[in-house]
């Protein structure tokens, strides 16, 4: 199967690939849904919303203070590397992450196409101005502006809020458009990110999926490698090289 994958990327023009918080797992970061994707006793989706920041500002920074104070220590891993030589090697490589924790940049990838956001940016919750912070720990939680004393919010998308529509975009339009995919890491539960895999299918894209267990997706994909993508990804990049 391998070799058959291999083929089919050597014959690709264009070549998508979409993240999830499994290509960070080996590096030492909680999944979401896992069995490490708890804060004391709270779900992603009970803290990262609007109206849970609203509600409670403080409690909602301790945990991405948390977040970023553990991604802050752990580095890319070989999936992250061998990803980044791909962007290297192939013309047309494009790289779609969930993903807010940066390491596939860490790692070296240079466009990547991040849907919700970056843990490392701040936004003014009234001018709306992005900024890049990367204290560890936050000196003030919740941390204010600078310059006008408003709130900040990490620069994400919550659950209830619209991704960028451009971003958005063009993550479909490449989706919609490409020869090949691999979906790596993910749960593909977070819509609108969980269709992206869908629309490189209906175009008839080859879609390779990469996941320590099956997901609602496998069913529909041409090719299915059960195992981490630390240990997978570098044996395909193997087979690539040789
Ligand atoms: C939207 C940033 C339009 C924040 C994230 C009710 C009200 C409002 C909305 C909804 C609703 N019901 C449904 C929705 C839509 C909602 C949604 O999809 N909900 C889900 C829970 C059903 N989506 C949204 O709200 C989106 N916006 O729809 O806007 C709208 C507007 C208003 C009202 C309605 C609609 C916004 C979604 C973005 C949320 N933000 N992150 C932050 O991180 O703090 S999502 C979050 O989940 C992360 O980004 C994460 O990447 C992403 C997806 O999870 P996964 O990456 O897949 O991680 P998971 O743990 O699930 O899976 C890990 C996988 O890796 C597993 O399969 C595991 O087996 C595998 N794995 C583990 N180790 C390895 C491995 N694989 C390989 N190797 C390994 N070593």
């Amino acid at each position: 199967m391998l070799e058959e994958i291999i083929r089919n990327l050597k014959n690709s023009k264009k070549i998508v690939v979409l993240t999830g918080s499994g290509v960070s797992a080996e590096s030492g970061i909680p999944t979401f849904r896992g069995k490490d994707g708890l804060w004391k006793r709270f779900r992603a989706e009970e803290l990262a919303t609007p109206h849970a920041f609203s509600r409670d500002p403080k409690l909602v920074w301790e945990w991405y203070n948390w977040r970023r104070e553990i991604i802050a220590s752990k580095e890319p891993n070989p999936a992250h590397k061998v990803l980044a030589s791909w962007e290297e090697r192939f013309p047309e490589f494009y790289l779609i992450t969930q993903n807010i924790d940066g390491l596939h940049q860490k790692a070296g990838s240079k466009k990547v196409i991040e849907l919700h956001g970056n843990i490392w940016e701040v936004k003014c919750t009234k001018e709306g101005i992005i900024s890049e912070n990367r204290e560890v720990p936050l000196k003030e939680i919740p941390p204010k502006c600078s310059s006008c004393g408003a709130l900040l919010r990490p620069n994400v998308v919550w659950f209830g809020e619209s991704l960028d529509q451009a971003t958005l975009n063009r993550a479909i339009d490449l989706s919609t458009n490409c020869d090949i995919m691999f979906v790596i890491g993910t749960s593909v539960i977070v819509q609108p990110a969980a269709s992206l895999p869908y629309f490189a299918l209906k175009e008839g894209a080859s879609v390779v999926e990469i996941n320590i267990e099956e997901t609602l997706l496998t069913p529909h994909v041409n090719y299915f490698l059960k195992g981490k993508a630390g240990e997978i990804l570098p044996e395909l990049n193997k087979k690539l090289i040789s």
